[in-house]
């Protein structure tokens, strides 16, 4: 079928021209649709077979950005990319990965399990879900993805093949521009709260600042260390109180381990300084942000443990020293790109709901003044920071500030 995007009035009748029709829906005529796109980038549909009361996800890629529009264009071909990254990912953490039932390389269409009882990570921490096995499960999805894509685990020549074969030139372009360069200097895709107009010219002019930011987009574009996720944040986790899953890895590639472990440490640090503007009370606040920041130790300590017994398995050419000290550049680099990627939620193009929907600007501005603070600390700081301890000694403090800056203007 020739490539044209779906509506809800077309979805029905694509899906019965597929193979997938007849399993997951069983054959029934009657097929419900809706539309459940909030993401920046795709087309996504749900459709629910009411007579056997099965459903699955219909995800089109658009040869655009849906939150920009045409003026943003984007590849068709990040669709396969996505399929056979969910694959890896399914094989190496099939309990964290949705299953994918169908690729449609000419409609660029991937039709997927309906994970209709999660949601998505990001809302569920404004809310404050209880979510006792995230860190575990996130810990276990970024040690095995990581190590298992790496020359750790891999044939050296395979692993050269890999990084060939997932080569995703545009998509890392848009993350090169649009989290490393476009923030920190004038461009018509930015925006921001208004009220924090002298910290962006701050950071713009903060010289040894943007040195280190060079320094990360500069391990961005040529550490080819791991079949990495791209973009995980945290609307690109699927929750219910038990069960995780990681979806949306259009933008992967062979990148540095660090990029997603930071992706995810930062877009914590962000819901933990938001609470205040979201919970329901100071105290429910508090205690949040606790099981925030215990979660994101967890997630590092599952990830190093996990990491380390897979290298302690795979025995092998790689000295044993040597598995320490590469966690210690992972865990600086996620620090360095947490922080970027803070900053870049806040003064760049694609924002967060955690800082946008608090409706007082000036309690708004209280945690994007925190989080730019910290965010630059921990680019600068990442070298000499000791462990996870010191990490959310920062936080917290950071943490205090956004407090006192809520409850006296609230
Ligand atoms: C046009 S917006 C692009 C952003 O959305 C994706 O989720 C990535 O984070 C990307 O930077
Ligand atoms: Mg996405």
């Amino acid at each position: 079928m020739a490539y044209h995007p779906l509506s809800v009035d077309l979805v029905a009748g694509y899906l019965r021209s597929t193979p997938v029709w007849r399993r997951p829906l069983g054959e029934s005529s009657d097929l419900e649709v809706s539309d459940l796109a909030d993401g920046n980038v795709n087309l996504v549909y749900r459709v629910r077979a009411p007579a056997v009361g099965t459903s699955v996800i219909v995800k089109q890629a658009l040869p655009y950005a849906r939150s920009v529009g045409e003026s943003f264009p984007m590849p068709l071909s990040r669709s396969r990319l996505e399929f056979r990254i969910l694959q890896v990912e399914r094989r190496l953490a099939r309990a964290h990965v949705p299953r994918v039932y169908h690729y449609d390389g000419g409609m660029h269409v991937l039709v997927m399990e309906d994970l209709r009882h999660h949601r998505v990570l990001r809302g569920e921490l404004l809310r404050q879900a209880d979510l006792p096995a995230l860190g575990r499960h996130m810990g276990r999805f970024l040690a095995s993805t990581l190590f298992f894509t790496s020359d750790l685990a891999m044939d050296p020549g395979e692993k050269k093949r890999w990084v060939k074969r997932f080569l995703n030139p545009h998509l890392c372009r848009v993350t090169e521009d649009l989290v490393f360069t476009e923030p920190f200097v004038d461009h018509p895709h930015n925006h921001w709260n208004p009220l924090i107009d002298d910290v962006v010219v701050a950071i713009r002019r903060d010289r040894r600042l943007q040195a280190e930011i060079a320094d990360l987009k500069w391990r961005f574009m040529s550490r080819a260390e791991a079949l990495i996720h791209g973009d995980l944040h945290t609307g690109s986790i699927m929750v219910t109180a038990d069960d995780t899953r990681v979806i949306d890895p259009e933008f992967g590639f062979y990148g540095p381990m660090g990029f997603d472990v930071g992706a995810l440490l930062g877009n914590l640090a962000l819901a933990y300084l938001a609470q205040p503007g979201h919970a329901p009370s100071a105290e429910s606040a508090r205690e949040y942000r606790a099981w925030i920041a215990e979660t994101m130790c967890v997630i590092w300590q599952e990830f190093a443990e996990r990491f380390t017994a897979y290298w302690q398995d795979a025995g092998g050419v790689w000295p044993d020293p040597f598995c320490a000290l590469l966690l210690r550049r992972v865990f600086e680099d996620a620090l360095g790109f947490a922080g970027v990627k803070m900053m870049r939620r806040i003064i760049g193009l694609a924002h967060v709901a955690d800082l946008d929907t608090i409706a007082d600007l000036t309690i708004r501005a209280g945690v994007e003044r925190a989080a730019l603070h910290l965010a630059r600390e921990w680019v600068l700081g990442r070298r000499e920071v000791d462990g996870m301890d010191q990490v959310l000694a920062t936080l917290r403090q950071a943490g205090r500030a956004v407090t006192a800056d809520a409850i006296g203007r609230g």
